[in-house]
C-alpha cells in the first residue's frame, strides 16, 4: 500500500515562462440537477450550513425550471428542477440521478475563455452569452468535459448584483447555522477504463493544467479493488481536478461502480475546505450526515507515527479525531485531516469530502487504504463488490 514519503508535487514546473492562456481566479459554482431542488436545498441548508441565497422560479418568470442558490463562505451550489416532462434537464435526471452537471469557474474574460479552448478543440456547450439586469451584465460560455459533465465560464467584472440576471435574493425564515466549510478544495472526476490519460491530456492540451500529482494501482488498492488517479491543477493552483478511472483487482473497483450507477463518467466528490474540521463534523453528525465508517483502532494507534515520521505535531486531540472518524495523513510540508461522506443520494454516486489542511497540498495518499476498505464494507452491504 502506499507509502509517499517523497512527494513531487512538480509545482515549480508550471507554468515555467509559459504564458497561462486560461487565468482562472476560482471556482464560481457548482451546479447540481435534482429531482427536486426545494428539499434539495432544504438537505443543504440543514445538512451541511448552506445558507439561503438566490432564487428563480415560477414566482420571477422561470416557467421550466427552478433553481435554488445556497452558499457557504465561498462556496455557491446551485440546485435546479425542471417543472415539465418536456424539459431536457429530466433527461439528465433520469440517466444520472441527482448529479452534478456544472462545474463554473470565475474569469476576467468569457468570450476570451470560450474562444482559447474552443480552438484548442474543446466541444462547445453554450457560446459566450450576456445576460443583463439592472445591476450590469454577467458573461457566460461553456464547454464539455468528461460524460455530460461542463465547465461554464464565468465573467462577473460588469456586475454587481447578488449571483445573476434572472434570480432575486431569495428571503428564507429557516437560516440554520453555518458549520464553517469555507472554499472548494478540489472535485473529482470518475471516468471510464483506459480514459484518465485521454482526459488528463484534454486538461493540458484543452484547459492549460499540468499533472500535480499521480497515483497508480501500485499505490492505490486494496486486498480486493484498485483505481488510478492523476491530480490535474491550473497554474495558479486554485483549481484541482482529480481524474479517476477503475483498475483491475480481485473484486469491483469503487469507480466501476460509480459508472454503472451514474451510468457515464461524471464528478465523484466535491471536496470542501474547513478550518475546524472537529467542529465542522460534529455538526455535520448531530444535523444527520452519514459518514464512512471508521477506520479501525489500529489505524489511529498508527498515525502519531506517520506525524512523526516527518516532524509534525498534531494539533488537535488523536482521541477526538479517533470518535468523530476524521483521518490524518502527512507528508514533508504538513499534515491534512479529511473525511468522507457516503454518497448524498440513493445511487452510490456523488459524495463530499471534508478536509483542512494543515500545511499538506497532497490528498491523504496514506489514508487510500483505510478510505477505500471503508468504502468496501459500505459495496459489501450494497452488493456491488
Ligand atoms: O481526491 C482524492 O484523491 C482523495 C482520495 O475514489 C480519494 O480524496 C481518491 C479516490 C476516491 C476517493 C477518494
Ligand atoms: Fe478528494
Amino acid at each position: 500500500m502506499s507509502d509517499i514519503k517523497n512527494v513531487d508535487y512538480g509545482l515549480e514546473k508550471i507554468f515555467e515562462g509559459a504564458q497561462d492562456f486560461l487565468p482562472l481566479l476560482g471556482t464560481d459554482y457548482v451546479e447540481l440537477y435534482v429531482g427536486n431542488a426545494k428539499q434539495a436545498a432544504h438537505f443543504y441548508k440543514t445538512a451541511f450550513g448552506f445558507q439561503s441565497y438566490a432564487y428563480k422560479g415560477l414566482e420571477t418568470g422561470s416557467k421550466d425550471t427552478v433553481s435554488y442558490v445556497v452558499k457557504q463562505d465561498k462556496i455557491r451550489l446551485v440546485l435546479t428542477t425542471p417543472l415539465n416532462s418536456k424539459h431536457p434537464i429530466n433527461d439528465h435526471i433520469v440517466k444520472h440521478g441527482d448529479g452534478v452537471k456544472v462545474v463554473a469557474l470565475w474569469v476576467d474574460d468569457a468570450t476570451q475563455a470560450w474562444k482559447e479552448t474552443t480552438s484548442r478543440g474543446a466541444k462547445s456547450y453554450m457560446e459566450p452569452t450576456t445576460e443583463k439586469d439592472e445591476h450590469g451584465e454577467i458573461v457566460r460560455s461553456g464547454i464539455y468535459t468528461y460524460g455530460e459533465t461542463v465547465h461554464i465560464f464565468v465573467e462577473r467584472k460588469n456586475y454587481d448584483g447578488l449571483f445573476m440576471p434572472g434570480f432575486v435574493k431569495w428571503e428564507s425564515e429557516y437560516n440554520p447555522e453555518p458549520l464553517g466549510l469555507k472554499y472548494i478544495d478540489h472535485m473529482v472526476g470518475n471516468v471510464g477504463w483506459g480514459e484518465m490519460n485521454t482526459w488528463v491530456k484534454w486538461y493540458e492540451d484543452i484547459m492549460g493544467f499540468e499533472n500535480f500529482l499521480s497515483f497508480d494501482d501500485k499505490q492505490i488498492h486494496t486486498e480486493y479493488s484498485a483505481l488510478m488517479s492523476k491530480v490535474m491543477s491550473n497554474g495558479n493552483g486554485r483549481i484541482k481536478f482529480p481524474i479517476n478511472e477503475p483498475a483491475e483487482g480481485k473484486k469491483k473497483s469503487q469507480i466501476e461502480e460509480y459508472l454503472d450507477f451514474y451510468e457515464g463518467p461524471g464528478v465523484q466528490h466535491i471536496a470542501v475546505a474547513t478550518n475546524d474540521i472537529i467542529a465542522t463534523v460534529k455538526g455535520m453528525r448531530a444535523r444527520g450526515v452519514e459518514f464512512l465508517s471508521t477506520p479501525p483502532d489500529t489505524y489511529y494507534s498508527a498515525a502519531p507515527e506517520r506525524l512523526a515520521e516527518f516532524d509534525h505535531e498534531l494539533r488537535e486531540d488523536l482521541e477526538t479525531l479517533k470518535k468523530l472518524g476524521i483521518m490524518i495523513d502527512a507528508d514533508e510540508e504538513g499534515y491534512l485531516l479529511q473525511i468522507f461522506t457516503r454518497p448524498v443520494e440513493d445511487r452510490p454516486t456523488l459524495f463530499f469530502e471534508i478536509i483542512q489542511r494543515m500545511g499538506a497540498r497532497g490528498f491523504g495518499a496514506g489514508n487510500f487504504k483505510a478510505l477505500f476498505e471503508s468504502i468496501e464494507r459500505e459495496q459489501e452491504l450494497r452488493g456491488t463488490l
